[in-house]
């Protein structure tokens, strides 16, 4: 998979995207990943990208030439553009595996007071937003989606790294794990995990899940 990001703190980006499985995913060539610099796209000595909001208003907004420069030069046909802000639609494992079947995407992270609406009329196959808060700049959540996404696709988890029976893959919370010592500080691992009976197990998990969801997360099950 490609995956481009349009950001003004391309230095964000050094670290968490540079550890660890994503590293591994990118040095395998599975995942070709570049950060641009929004400024690239500008033509002024001041390197302008943003400007005040028409009929005023706090802020500025993010301006669109630099913006449509940027993603005219950098999509291709297959290229899915996604802007990342608040009023996007609700990120989550479900998009994400969505995500990970796609061969290329164009991550626009927003800043200022966010984007000028022809950038999401004429530019964004889709619109995403993290959460229900408001950072400072769209650099975290386009980490965060390219960290959920790189991990769905195929030879980006080694076999004991698993996505397969995790939080949300079945519209459950994960059931309560444990590995040794069987006893620490007094608490014990439930029997029935080192019973050996498999069937028992499952059935124990499912319903941990189960209970565990309805309890933190009946959201979920509704
Ligand atoms: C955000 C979010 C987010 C809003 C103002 C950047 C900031 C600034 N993006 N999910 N929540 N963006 O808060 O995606 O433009």
């Amino acid at each position: 998979m490609k995956i481009d990001v349009l950001t003004l703190f391309p230095a964000m980006f050094a670290g968490p995207l540079d550890e660890s499985i994503i590293m591994r995913a990118r040095k395998s060539g599975i995942l070709d990943l570049k950060i641009h610099n929004l400024r690239d796209w500008t033509h002024d000595r001041h390197r302008t990208v943003d400007d005040r909001p028409f009929g005023g208003g706090p802020g500025m907004l993010l301006k669109p030439e630099p913006i449509f420069e940027a993603v005219e030069s950098l999509r291709r046909e297959t290229t899915k553009v996604i802007l990342l802000s608040p009023s996007g639609r609700k990120f989550n494992q479900a998009i994400a595996r969505e995500l990970a079947r796609e061969s290329d995407l164009l991550l626009v992270t927003g800043h200022y007071e966010g984007f000028d609406a022809r950038i999401r009329q004429a530019l964004a196959h889709d619109e995403l937003s993290i959460g229900d808060y408001v950072l400072t700049n769209g650099a975290l959540p386009a980490m965060v989606v390219i960290d959920t996404v790189a991990r769905l696709l195929p030879g980006v988890l080694g076999d004991d790294e698993s996505s397969h029976d995790e939080s949300f893959s079945h519209g459950l919370l994960e059931y309560p794990q444990y590995t040794r010592p069987a006893e620490f500080r007094g608490m014990k691992v439930p029997e029935v995990l080192m019973s050996g009976n498999h069937a028992e197990i499952e059935k124990w998990r499912r319903e941990q899940a189960q209970i565990r969801t309805a309890k933190d997360r009946p959201d979920l099950l509704s």
